[in-house]
């Protein structure tokens, strides 16, 4: 995290650099809506950036998975900016979707992990995750510091538009305190490890979050499937009471993104609804939730900036379910460090 945001950050004007965007104000201030692309956890991390997007930059934002972008003939608008997302720059799926987008004259940024790959080479500009030479198959960091990267984006695009610098400056200071809070939760390794031992039983699981918390709750469940090969399901909550509520019962475990927003009681009344249905409920959350069996208590940030915190005991659940079950978490089956067809 330190690496991505080291050098981008201009205090005195609450504000960002990001010149390989080749993006100026006046071009940043025509965008009218942002179209995210990605596949995987490059998806799941664009869902949060476009959110961002939408709340600093009041800028109409969506992501939807490359792979199927790249297939439906889509309308290529100009006044879109398009963001191509991908750890390795070589996932084929996001690149035929640039390719596709460039060819009919859209202009698009590559938000990617890997220097001079063949989507950043691709892209008109955009910005370096440096999460490290290092990376595996299974993206973690670089789901992590691809959601700060959409951070600094949504506050470039927001400081041209309406964003305040009170507000500019307020999401600084979240970005600033993030390495030292990851530190926190990483701390807690031993309690997660626990709790994974107690999952590793389990032969399906089910992920919820409402608004932030669901990109959260599906990358979540995408790290169980690749490492664990556990059944998950990722659910908005608020979809919970029209059909879902039906496969509750106790050999069901939810794990629930509770996050001490605006949107805190929804949630707990959704924690309500599973445990009236007998559920064993594990609560990812800023406080102890009264209703969830074991909850996992993560420092607050800035609500805009909480998704990026609360995904991270979730990949630790991930890795010690793989390893309590045997897996060989660097070499998933089926899973390959990109996926150039
Ligand atoms: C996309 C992705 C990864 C996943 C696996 C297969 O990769 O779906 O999220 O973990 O490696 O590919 P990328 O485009 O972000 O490199």
């Amino acid at each position: 995290v330190d690496r991505v945001l080291r050098g981008r950050i201009d205090d005195r004007f609450s504000t960002v650099h990001l010149g390989g965007l080749n993006l100026d104000a006046r071009e940043a201030r025509a965008v009218r809506r942002v179209k995210i692309l990605g596949c995987g956890t490059s998806y799941h991390a664009g869902m949060i950036g476009a959110q961002m997007i939408e709340e600093l930059a009041r800028i109409p934002a969506d992501a939807e998975p490359a792979s199927e972008f790249r297939y439906r003939n889509a309308v290529v608008d100009p006044d879109t900016l398009y963001v191509a997302v991908s750890q390795s720059g070589e996932t084929y799926d996001v690149l035929a979707a640039v390719q596709e987008l460039k060819r009919k004259g859209a202009r698009v940024l590559g938000i990617v992990n890997v220097v001079g790959s063949a989507i950043a080479r691709e892209a008109d500009g955009g910005m370096y995750v440096h999460a490290g030479p290092e990376v595996c198959v299974v993206s973690t960091k670089c789901f992590t510091n691809t959601t700060v990267a959409f951070a600094l984006l949504a506050l470039h695009l927001g400081r041209t538009r309406d964003l305040s610098v009170r507000d500019g400056k307020r999401i600084i200071e979240g970005l600033r305190k993030l390495p030292g809070q990851i530190s926190e939760v990483l701390k807690q390794e031993e309690q997660i490890k626990e709790l994974a031992k107690q999952f590793a039983d389990a032969r399906s699981m089910l992920f919820i979050g409402r608004v932030r918390g669901y990109p959260v709750a599906r990358e979540a469940s995408l790290k169980l499937k690749e490492v664990s090969y556990i059944h998950a399901e990722a659910y908005p909550a608020s979809e919970l009471k029209h059909g879902p509520l039906a496969l509750i019962e106790p050999a069901l475990p939810t794990v629930a993104i509770v996050p001490d927003d605006d949107l805190l009681e929804k949630n707990r009344a959704a924690l309500e609804e599973i445990k009236a249905r007998s559920g064993q409920i594990l609560a990812v959350a800023h406080q102890e939730q009264e209703k969830a069996d074991h909850t996992i208590v993560v420092p607050k940030n800035e609500d805009e900036l909480d998704p990026i915190l609360m995904g991270i005991p979730l990949q630790l659940l991930a890795y010690h379910t793989a390893l309590a079950l045997g897996r060989d978490i660097d070499k998933p089956r089926n899973l390959a460090k990109s996926v150039t067809v």
